[in-house]
């Protein structure tokens, strides 16, 4: 039996993570901590908390007190941190809490993960280690700048992050690789591309898009749209750090990524294609619609749904013009390849957001309201 710390697990890729942990690893107990951010939401993965294989607590990852506990109260012995303030955009407008989180809340979860794990020290001064620990820093592209037109990011590209939200983030990767170099604790860190998928909060880009359209609002695009991202689907994600958690070498970052570079106009297009093709075939779907307008079939139209949504908008401060990962390490040392294409995953995740209005309705409600105002 292992036990695992996800933190951050209510969230888009920690809860996705949580159930991809529970199908696949029988052995596998988790202990899912999650303050309940705006972002995070207990219903995701109410039906995973079972009480024996999954239990939740509510709680911060910079509490102290809170945190060491759990290392007393569980046998963890390995650490999975997605907990984090993750949006750009919200990061611009409020800095503070993007530091206290990503830099302090990381720092408080090493130091409660070191205490619990040293068994002594050795010769040299140096900890020694409870056989078979693992402190995993579940990074971002983000680290790394923005791209011109050409080149990838590799493990070796200097860092150099631009927003409130990457700098968090780097600051973050450092202090934990600086606890495998000053108390050779075993932490490994992935650095992912843009996910996509199921539960994927709708301020970020892909489940905005789809949610304004059943809406019948304007799809805003920041600047021209050119901006390029590097899509995965989370699945992929999840199992690229199953990898790293179980195989890959403590001391490392791996990057994770797809080879699959989208300028923002065309996932927006993409979205808009696909929505309307789903509709015309199964036009059940259109009951997710929540702008009706009749037709003379007596279902709400479709025909208003294409590219004269699209707005173009006042550009993302400091915005980063193009990610792109090179994923050779992870592939090479540790077979990982992603399974999900674009083209299935973007229709999954146009599915799934159909299929799915009641989540969409709650996490829309709330806070989402003024967010929503304030920045369109
Ligand atoms: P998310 O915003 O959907 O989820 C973050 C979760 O962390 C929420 O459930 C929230 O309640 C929780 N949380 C926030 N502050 C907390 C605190 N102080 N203590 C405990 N829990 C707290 O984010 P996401 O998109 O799922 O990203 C997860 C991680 O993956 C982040 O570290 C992010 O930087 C990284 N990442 C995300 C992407 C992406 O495309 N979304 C890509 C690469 C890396
Ligand atoms: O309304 C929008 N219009 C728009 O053009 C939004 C919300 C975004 N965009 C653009 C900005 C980006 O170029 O789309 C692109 C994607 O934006 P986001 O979905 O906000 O993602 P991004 O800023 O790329 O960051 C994401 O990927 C890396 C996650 O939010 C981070 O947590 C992760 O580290």
């Amino acid at each position: 039996m292992h036990t695992y710390l996800i933190t951050g697990g209510a969230g888009f890729i920690g809860a996705n993570f949580v159930k991809y942990m529970l199908a696949t690893h029988a052995d596998a107990q988790l202990i899912v901590l999650d303050l309940l951010t705006y972002a995070g939401n207990v219903h995701t993965i109410e039906s995973d908390i079972d009480g024996v294989r999954c239990h939740f607590v509510k709680g911060d990852i910079g509490d102290r007190a809170l945190v060491e506990s759990l290392f007393e109260k569980y046998p963890i012995d390995c650490v999975v941190n997605f907990a984090a303030e993750s949006h750009v955009d919200r990061s611009i407008e409020d800095p503070q809490l993007f530091l206290v989180t990503n830099i302090l809340g990381t720092q408080n979860l090493l130091n409660a993960a070191r205490k619990a794990w040293t068994t002594g020290r050795d010769a040299t001064g140096y900890p020694t280690w409870r056989p078979g620990v693992r402190f995993h820093q579940v990074s971002t592209d983000e680290v790394y700048g923005s791209l011109g037109p050409d080149g990838f990011f590799t493990e070796t590209t200097p860092l150099a992050p631009h927003s409130p939200y990457s700098a968090s983030k780097t600051s973050a990767d450092l202090v934990a690789m600086a606890y495998h170099d000053t108390y050779r604790m075993p932490v490994s860190i992935t650095r992912c591309s843009n996910n996509y998928g199921p539960y994927h909060f709708p301020e970020k880009l892909i489940p905005l898009i789809i949610n304004n359209i059943l809406e019948g609002k304007q799809l805003p695009v920041y600047g021209d749209g050119s901006n390029v991202r590097d899509w995965l689907y989370v699945e992929d994600h999840c199992k690229a750090i199953d990898a790293v958690i179980h195989r890959g070498r403590a001391g490392e970052v791996y990057n994770v990524g797809g080879h699959n570079e989208r300028k923002n106009i065309d996932i927006v297009r993409t979205i808009i294609r696909t929505i309307r093709q789903l509709m015309t075939k199964q036009p059940a779907y259109r009951d997710a619609l929540r702008k009706r307008i009749a037709g003379p079939d007596g279902l709400p139209t479709v025909d208003w749904i294409d590219d004269s949504l699209i707005t173009f908008v006042t550009d993302r401060l400091g915005h980063d013009q193009r990610y792109a990962i090179d994923p050779t390490k992870i592939s090479t040392e540790l077979g990982w390849r992603p399974e999900t294409d674009f083209e299935t995953g973007i229709v999954k995740t146009v599915r799934w957001n159909l299929e799915h209005q009641d989540w969409i309705r709650e996490v829309i409600s709330g806070d989402y309201v003024g967010y929503y105002e304030r920045m369109y």
